[in-house]
């Protein structure tokens, strides 16, 4: 069984370092452990400090895409290389590199396919109350959507089995972590998580520069998930809200035409029947983003079968260098790419 553990860096030269000395070489029931860096972009000597600090396969994206889309190419460069386990963790050395076996046990033991460290983010001392707040209203509304019971949604350390990876296809631009588990909710990935502990804070986030900034992100990628995944609910509860204030305004106008004073109201009619028509856009937006949702399914399952094809191929994996230390396992040829089972008449016939 083989891990490889992804660490997603953007400009990380000072903190990559005491990361990667944290990290394990060696784990009970694993029998090769792999480092991976996904270089996204950086101008600073990431990949040099990368290399040094002994790291097997470098992913390296020409121009900075955002941890989203870093961390999706990390997964499939994992798997092309093999991986039958996936840890991610940060570059920030936020996560101890010695919880990784807490995190694999429950995937070791075919109880999950997808774990994720739960930092029990109310015990941080560097999270301000606001921090807090959004985190605890934020997982709720995720563990809804996804219909799991992830405690820690936004945390950065989670192991995947080659299931989830396959399975498991980011679109969001910014932040991959709360997508990724109502995906994982949706589609037959098994989610679990367990408490793991961090370090101390070594410098401020890269991704929110301020709380102001930490909520404003979360909350857009929030409504956008709950747009995508879930319209009909969304929508139906906009469309509830709309009609029930038009229905209190019609009220009011049709009391004071009871009372006889059907003179100097008409407003109100108008109001309450704009708000009618709005409420009706809502429903209608729900249906057709209820309809687009479902053909999204249907999409991701096609995609997921293009993936397993692919590794039967040995397809390379994309911006991929190899790392300090020859594995044996780099992807010179399609074919070798991996645990990769491609015949080459194969790959010829389709002109890979
Ligand atoms: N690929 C990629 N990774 C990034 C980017 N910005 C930050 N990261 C990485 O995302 C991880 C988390 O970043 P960090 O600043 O610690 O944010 P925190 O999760 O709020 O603590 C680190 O490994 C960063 O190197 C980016 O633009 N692209
Ligand atoms: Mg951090």
């Amino acid at each position: 069984m083989k891990l490889i553990i992804q660490i997603p860096c953007f400009n990380e030269e000072h903190a990559l370092p005491d990361t990667l000395r944290d990290l394990p070489r060696e784990i009970p029931g694993i029998d090769a452990v792999e480092w991976l860096v996904i270089d996204d972009g950086s101008t600073d000597r990431t990949v040099e400090v990368a290399r040094a600090g002994g790291v097997d396969h470098v992913v390296r994206l020409t121009n900075n895409r955002g941890l989203a889309a870093g961390f999706q190419a990390g997964l499939d460069a994992c798997l092309k290389l093999g991986a039958d386990v996936i840890v991610n963790t940060d570059a920030d050395n936020q996560y101890v590199g010695g919880d990784i076996p807490k995190l694999l046990a429950p995937i070791l033991e075919g109880r999950a396919d997808m774990v994720i460290g739960d930092r029990e983010t109310d015990r941080i001392e560097h999270f301000s109350p606001v921090k807090k707040l959004l985190q605890r209203w934020g997982s709720a509304v995720v563990r809804r959507a996804s219909d799991t019971r992830v405690a820690d949604t936004t945390s950065g350390f989670r192991a995947y089995n080659r299931e989830a990876a396959l399975q498991i296809q980011v679109v969001s631009k910014f932040t991959y972590t709360l997508e990724s588990i109502i995906q994982a909710g949706k589609m037959l990935v098994a989610v679990d998580h367990v408490p793991i502990s961090t370090n101390p804070k070594t410098r401020e986030s890269r991704l929110f520069p301020s709380t102001a900034a930490y909520v404003r992100r979360n909350g857009v990628s929030i409504f956008r998930i709950y747009a995508l995944y879930e319209p009909l609910r969304l929508f139906l509860a906009a469309a509830m809200f709309t009609a029930a204030i038009g229905a209190v305004i019609w009220a009011r106008f049709f009391w004071f035409v009871i009372q006889g004073d059907s003179g100097g109201h008409v407003q109100s009619l108008i109001l309450g029947s704009t708000l009618f028509i709005v409420a009706v856009q809502f429903v209608a937006l729900g249906v057709v983003g209820d309809i687009l949702a479902g053909s999204r399914v249907l999409q991701q399952r096609i995609l997921e079968r293009v993936r397993r094809v692919e590794l039967h191929l040995g397809v390379e994996p994309s911006h991929y260098e190899p790392g300090a230390r020859p594995t044996g396992h780099e992807p010179t040829t399609g074919a070798q790419a991996g645990r990769a089972t491609g015949k080459t008449e194969d790959r010829e016939a389709l002109k890979l």
